[in-house]
């Protein structure tokens, strides 16, 4: 179990050689797919060999093999984790029911919804990211980039093997405007806000890796609990990858932030930017933003929807496993509402409020990260300072708070007393251009540029000045 099969043309463990239809649809894709990668992935580095890693088994013991591949030669494919042919569905209205291997007809259009979202996202975050090759700070943070970038492409895989595979025809429709749509266009824009930011710089792609993916993660987690089989299994493999965005993302900022307090100590006056390093206060303003967006990606605090889809068995809660009552009908959850100037706490059924209740998972995982980072300032020597999340109210484009100004520390504030300080919360122009400023690449095998630290290690037990990517 578990093996995935190379030879076919598209590698894959779910024995796609048996369902002709299926197999053929999907290979008409492929081409598309693969204009798309090229036109929309990596800009410059298509023909190059990078040290990259790709599944080879589906179970968490190594999975995965490393070798120089060219990135339009990677191998993209359908892994899902194996079948439990007694999985139960786990909460909702189906609560111990069999886990369902078709789609219900009933819900059938809210779970296209669910998919389409999902893979949108996935070729979003490539194409916000296609150029920052061109600035790499060194070859091992270039080769993460790319190693990000190619399993994006494969989760788009994922999602698309859903809708061709279960949702017909409006399901090959879908597919191909996943392939159509385009981050940060006017007209055919990205489903989601997150995915139409601009990604132009390092320190932005280390925000994007630690707050966007991680909202990945939740929601991944969330699906992975889902009563549709095939979407649960798949959605557990995607996990498996996920870790390594994360990593790119905690660890890429902390080296940002170890080389900040490393060149104010070797300034007279302690400044950063005089020594070509990012100082902290612009970090914390990167932070801010991205953590605001990707807090949007979790849906209206109050949201029907989201009750909807709790009671049909689509997406629970993270780690469902870990609470008691898998109703979600007993309980509420105190919801702070806006009321004239004033926030007054209001009762929300618990089904109603799963948005928020995965966003807490959520931003209590974010915390974490920001503890080791606050760790690696101390061991530093970096005596005060320290970076903090943003209350959740900060900032909001979506939900409850979005038409409402506050305040980082979630106090409600007038929109001119926030503007006021917009520069001192948010990334200004000018802070955009000085860090845009500091992106030269830096290809020599082992050199880093001079705004960031070395990382620990280098990938898969290789040293630091290996050649991640051949030049
Ligand atoms: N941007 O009832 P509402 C990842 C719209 S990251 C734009 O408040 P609901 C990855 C919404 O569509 C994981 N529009 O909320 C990371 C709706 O419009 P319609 C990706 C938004 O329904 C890195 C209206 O506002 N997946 O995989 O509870 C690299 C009212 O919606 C936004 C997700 O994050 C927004 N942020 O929730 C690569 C999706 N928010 O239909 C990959 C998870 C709301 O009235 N969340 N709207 O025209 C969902 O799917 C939620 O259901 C929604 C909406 C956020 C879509
Ligand atoms: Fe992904
Ligand atoms: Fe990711």
């Amino acid at each position: 179990m578990g093996d995935i099969d190379y030879n076919e043309r598209i590698p894959n463990n779910v024995d796609l050689s048996s369902d002709r239809r299926l197999q053929r649809a999907l290979e008409r894709w492929q081409p598309a797919y693969l204009d798309w990668w090229q036109q929309m992935g990596p800009e410059g580095w298509q023909a190059k060999d990078v040290y990259l890693r790709t599944a080879v088994r589906v179970d968490r013991g190594g999975w995965a093999h490393f070798d120089y591949v060219r990135m339009p030669e990677y191998r993209w494919g359908i892994f899902l984790t194996d079948n439990d042919p007694d999985r139960k569905i786990g909460f909702g209205d189906h609560e111990g029911e069999l886990v369902w291997q078709e789609v219900p007809g009933e819900y059938r259009n809210m779970l296209r919804r669910i998919i389409v979202t999902q893979g949108d996202t996935e070729p979003a975050s490539v194409e916000q990211q296609r150029i920052l090759g061109a600035t790499a700070p060194s070859l091992y943070d270039l080769r993460n980039l790319f190693q990000v970038n190619v399993e994006e492409g494969r989760h788009l895989w994922a999602m698309v093997y859903l809708l061709h595979g279960y949702f017909g025809r409006d399901g090959r429709e879908e597919a191909e405007e996943l392939l159509a749509r385009r981050s940060g266009d006017e007209d055919k824009p990205r489903i989601l806000d997150a995915f139409n930011q601009p990604c132009t710089d390092w320190l932005t792609f280390f925000c994007f890796t630690t707050f966007t993916d991680r909202d990945g993660k939740y929601q991944l987690g969330a699906l992975a609990e889902s009563a549709f089989d095939p979407l649960s299994r798949t959605c557990q493999f995607m996990l498996t990858e996920e870790a390594h965005h994360l990593f790119v993302g905690q660890t890429g900022i902390e080296r940002v932030l170890r080389r900040a307090v490393q060149l104010a100590a070797l300034d007279p006056n302690g400044d950063v930017r005089d020594m070509g390093g990012i100082d902290l206060q612009t970090v914390q303003r990167f932070v801010n933003f991205w953590f605001s967006y990707s807090l949007d990606l979790f849906g209206s605090e109050v949201s029907s929807n989201a009750a909807d889809f709790f009671a049909a068995g689509l997406k629970g809660r993270w780690k469902e496993d870990k609470y008691e009552e898998h109703s979600a009908l007993e309980r509420s959850m105190n919801i702070p509402h806006l009321e004239g100037d004033t926030l007054v706490d209001k009762a929300v059924p618990l089904r109603i409020a799963m948005n928020e209740v995965l966003r807490n998972e959520y931003v209590e995982d974010c915390q974490k990260v920001v503890d080791k980072w606050n760790k690696a300032l101390r061991d530093e020597g970096e005596a005060t300072f320290e970076i903090t999340l943003p209350s959740t109210r900060f900032h909001r484009r979506q939900g409850l708070y979005a038409d409402a100004s506050f305040a980082p520390d979630g106090s409600p504030i007038s929109a001119s007393d926030f503007e006021a300080h917009r520069s001192e919360w948010l990334p200004s122009d000018e802070d955009r251009a000085y860090v845009r400023s500091l992106m030269t690449p830096v290809y020599e095998p082992g050199q880093m540029a001079s705004w960031i630290a070395a990382p620990r290690k280098g990938i898969n037990g290789q040293p630091l000045d290996y050649e991640y990517v051949r030049i």
